[in-house]
């Protein structure tokens, strides 16, 4: 297939960087693949859709609501339309299989149709004034310009997330994508231009994160910034975002875990386990990468899980029949062997996988065998630390008391999970569980787009994506008096004796 060739897309122009400079984006599955290059925007591209982007807050901010809404109805219907072509881009460009493609490109699809429905409501209050003849009440104002900086797993839906709301919400937005993944990105910006967006409202700045990114975040005239991305790039733009007073949310990293007590659906929890740990090759900020076994069911657990994972079929995105795609590029390939090195090390024993695939076909790609650790104990970095890749431990606990304590134990508190049919320990659970997301007899993954999404501890900074909590990130109160008594009425002393 021929190469794409990406550009930045600012105040509606298709433009290369300045510089002229660019990047490669690869197929995972097949690494002499090119599947686009794309522009390495540094600080004057980055200039350049700030500019774009505050002009157009302008007037933007003043287009009612459901008038900004029916442009993201109209996203909604075009990612609807071009629904198999963008999945089949995204299967290629960072190896999610095809039906998991399908399913991101349907969740930003979801999210269209919802953050549009929040057009007719952005609701505020009204309540009474302790002043006679005096009106009181709050309104949502937007922001102004956001910085949207957006991971490689989810590149539709991620995207959409952080761009819908905003823009319902009266904002204008500067999407950064991942590097692994620009000719998604690409993509989404022509949906959004062929939905007829005013000029600068949606812009794109493609490049390395500590070019482009870094300079987004340290502009001046930027006013938020919503991150998806690790820890560590996480801690510096919330250091910035402190430093030069923005509005930040930051959604990172997680060690999310499953338990499975003794009284657990085992059939029901292997189900679970196996889609929460490999599905999208571990690489979701949700995925299951510890499962917390009680000891009365651990060796048949083990055994169910072990037949289970045996059958997976590792391959490109893009074959029907795969159930693992490879990991997105040679660095994580790398990083996830590391782990393996460092479990080893640590004394885990690999039960399956634990190594680089590299048979027939795979030796073109970047492809990890789907890894179960045991004899892993809570202490050990491969229980703690995030790999991001298609590798679970088995950690036994004695007690429904020891599992939650080993699933909390961790900085860490995205996503959970329990099997248990026990109504007491489930509700016990979905409290005293330290995460942002709680599943019951469900896999750690599936969040929908109604719902609040994020973390609790250093997972983020308080902030929820998704639900009508996203209108929390992308707008601040305004209070508002109305004094119709014709004289001056102070509160908290012309109505005092
Ligand atoms: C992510 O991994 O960053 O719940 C997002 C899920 C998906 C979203 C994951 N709906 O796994």
């Amino acid at each position: 297939m021929t190469p794409l060739t990406c550009q930045n897309y600012i105040a509606d122009q298709w433009l290369n960087a300045v510089s002229g400079d660019t990047l490669e984006s690869r197929n995972p599955a097949v690494n002499s693949e090119l599947v686009a290059t794309f522009p390495r925007s540094v600080t004057t591209d980055v200039d350049a859709a700030v500019i774009a982007a505050r002009q157009a807050y302008r007037t933007w901010r003043l287009v009612p609501a459901p008038a900004r809404a029916e442009y993201i109805y109209k996203v909604g219907e075009l990612l609807l339309q071009y629904k198999e072509e963008l999945a089949l881009l995204m299967s290629r460009e960072m190896g999610k299989p095809l039906t998991e493609a399908r399913g991101d490109v349907q969740e930003g699809i979801d999210c269209a149709f919802y953050s549009a429905g929040e057009g007719r409501r952005l609701f505020g209050q009204t309540t009474p004034s302790e002043m006679p003849n005096k009106f009181a009440m709050t309104m949502r104002m937007p922001i102004g310009v956001c910085a949207l900086i957006t991971p490689w797993n989810f590149p539709i839906a991620i995207p959409c997330w952080k761009a819908m709301p905003a823009l319902v919400c009266g904002n204008t937005v500067i999407l950064k994508p991942a590097e692994d993944t620009p000719a998604c990105a690409t993509k989404l910006m022509e949906i959004f231009q062929q939905a007829g967006l005013p000029a600068g409202v949606v812009n794109l700045i493609h490049g390395l994160g500590e070019e482009a990114g870094k300079a987004l975040v340290e502009h001046p005239d930027v006013d938020l910034v919503s991150f998806t991305g690790s820890s560590e790039t996480g801690a510096f733009v919330g250091e910035t975002c402190g430093r030069t007073h923005k509005r930040v949310c930051l959604e990172m990293g997680g060690k999310n875990a499953q338990i499975v007590m003794e009284d657990a659906d085992l059939e029901l929890a292997i189900e679970g386990a196996v889609w929460g740990a490999f599905g999208t090759s571990g690489q979701r900020c949700t995925a299951t990468s510890r499962l917390l076994l009680h000891r009365d069911i651990k060796k048949q657990f083990t055994t169910m899980l072990l037949e289970r994972t045996s059958k997976l079929r590792l391959g490109a995105g893009t074959n029907p029949n795969t159930d693992v795609g490879p990991l997105v590029n040679t660095s994580q390939l790398q990083r996830v062997s590391q782990y393996l090195e460092i479990a080893r090390e640590e004394g885990a024993k690999v039960l399956i996988g634990g190594k680089i695939a590299n048979e027939g076909e795979l030796q073109h790609g970047n492809f990890f065998q789907p890894t179960i650790l045991d004899s892993v104990t809570p202490k050990m970095r491969v229980a703690r630390e995030e790999i991001f890749g298609p590798v679970v431990v088995l950690i036994e606990v004695n007690s429904f008391e020891e599992a939650i304590a080993i699933l909390n134990d961790t900085p860490y508190g995205l996503s959970s999970s329990i099997y248990t049919r026990d109504i007491n320990r489930a509700f016990a659970a979905m409290r005293d569980i330290e995460a942002g997301i709680t599943y019951i007899n469900g896999p750690t993954i599936g969040a929908e787009v109604h719902l609040p999404f994020g973390g609790v501890k250093q997972t983020g900074n308080g902030h929820r994506e998704a639900g009508t909590t996203a209108m929390e990130v992308f707008t601040e109160w305004k209070t508002v008096y109305v004094d119709f008594s014709g004289g001056l009425q102070r509160a908290q002393i012309d109505n005092r004796d």
